[in-house]
């Protein structure tokens, strides 16, 4: 098989620039690992930035978002047992985030990429990526147990954290950069009414950090920072829902209406970057080239920015015979992925309760939540970071 750009992975970051592609008439092909159900089944983000929602109208792709969506003008941080509203609309001249989840993002991709009848190689065995640093760039791949080989002119890689097209690279052509949090978030999903469908609620509490976030006004996702030798089994549903309650203040508590969890489970949090993106004629985007902790609800706009960067870069290409963007898409991408690792490490770090925190760090993170409350200046640039900044 033979076509101009040969994607590994169908998350978001595949598909979106998969439809990006097409739409700008480069062929293309995405070689995913898993099943279709698989990927879907996966429950990771909800909150899309601006820039994420205006790439899902430039790939077609749009309309449900705008439907379903929830915008949201405000975030509230609570502490001390008080919620402190962060006017992120008025803060930012009118951006606002948008409340959707990744798995409805990734269907409506899934959907249009099935109608306009794109090649899609799911549960795709042993793929390899070859011949980058030349001008023949394969993919290769297992399936039916026939071994098959696409030969195209350049790979994206964006097959996530624990992919093969980092692993591909020679050890002496990347640097990575890694910070792993010793904690974890366990999240649960539930067909209940949000407690707060207007404002992300991000706690900091004694016994630790709680977060109340939704996927629609019948569906809610909350999170409880957890320690990392917990398993998910140690968490019963009710057990889940007594501490929510008891990390968030009381009169939010009140409101908050449990339900049978539909989804369950603890992801680790870790800050990465990988440097630089560009290997000859593999790109990386999207989680295969960094990782951030889903405080800031960073992850998958960042994996969107960076698609936004590629498809412009591939695009003109093609078009204007001009290789300025491919030669300077890990420059730019990474000036923006490491701005928003910083916002994602900040507000990790003062919302949540480290282990071998010590008195005196307490009290520091105590007077900076005071501080980024009560000083328009220091919510201004937390509303900035978190709408998302300029591409
Ligand atoms: P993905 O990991 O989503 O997709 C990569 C795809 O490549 C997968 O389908 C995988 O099966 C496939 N693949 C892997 N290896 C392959 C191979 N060898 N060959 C072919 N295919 C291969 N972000 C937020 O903003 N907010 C959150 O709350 C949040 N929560 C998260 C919770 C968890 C548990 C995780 C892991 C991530 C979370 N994220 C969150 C970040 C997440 O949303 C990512 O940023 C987003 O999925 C990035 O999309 P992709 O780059 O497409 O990577
Ligand atoms: C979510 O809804 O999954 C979510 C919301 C806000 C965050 C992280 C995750 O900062």
């Amino acid at each position: 098989m033979r076509t101009q750009v040969a994607i590994v992975g169908a998350g978001p970051s595949g598909l979106l620039l998969g439809q990006l592609l097409h739409r700008a008439g480069i062929d293309n092909v995405i070689v995913e690992r898993q099943g279709a159900d698989y990927v879907l089944g996966r429950i990771r983000a909800g909150i899309l930035e601006q820039v994420t929602v205006n790439l899902m109208d430039e790939a077609g792709v749009g309309a449900r978002l705008h439907r379903e969506g929830v915008v949201h003008h405000a975030i509230d941080l609570a502490f001390d047992g008080r919620r402190h509203p962060i006017d992120v609309h008025g803060l930012t001249g009118g951006k606002v985030v948008t409340a959707y989840g990744q798995t409805e993002l990734t269907h409506d991709l899934m959907d249009a990429r099935r109608d306009e009848n794109l090649p899609t190689v799911y549960e795709a065995q042993d793929v390899a990526v070859s011949g980058f640093d030349g001008t023949r760039p394969q993919v290769q791949y297992r399936k039916d147990g026939q071994l098959h080989t696409i030969d195209c002119d350049f790979i994206a890689g964006c097959d996530g954290f624990h992919g093969v097209c980092r692993a591909s690279v020679p050890r002496d052509a990347i640097r990575e950069y890694e910070k792993v949090y010793p904690f974890g978030w366990l999240g649960l999903l539930a067909d209940v009414p949000p407690v707060s469908p207007h404002a992300i609620v991000y706690a900091n509490s004694e016994r630790g950090f709680a977060l109340c976030s939704m996927r629609s006004l019948v569906r809610s996702r909350y999170y409880v920072q957890v320690p990392l030798a917990d398993k998910v089994e140690d968490w019963g549903d009710d057990r889940f829902w007594d501490e929510l309650r008891r990390r968030i203040d009381p009169e939010l508590a009140e409101r908050v209406v449990t339900g049978p969890s539909i989804e369950k489970s603890i992801a680790p949090l870790r800050s990465f970057v990988a440097e630089p993106l560009r290997f000859g004629r593999l790109f990386l985007a999207g989680d295969a080239g960094h990782i951030v902790p889903p405080t800031g609800a960073k992850g998958l706009n960042l994996a969107a920015s960076d698609v936004k960067y590629l498809s412009t870069a591939l695009i003109e290409h093609y078009r204007e015979r001009s290789d300025t963007g491919i030669d300077h898409y890990s420059d730019r991408a990474l000036r923006r992925i490491w701005k928003a690792e910083r916002f994602s490490w900040w507000l990790t770090s003062l919302l949540h309760r480290f282990p071998e925190q010590s008195v005196f760090d307490q009290r520091i993170q105590e007077a900076e939540l005071d501080y980024v409350v009560h000083s328009r200046a220091a919510s201004t640039a937390l509303a900035e970071n978190y709408v998302g900044l300029p591409l």
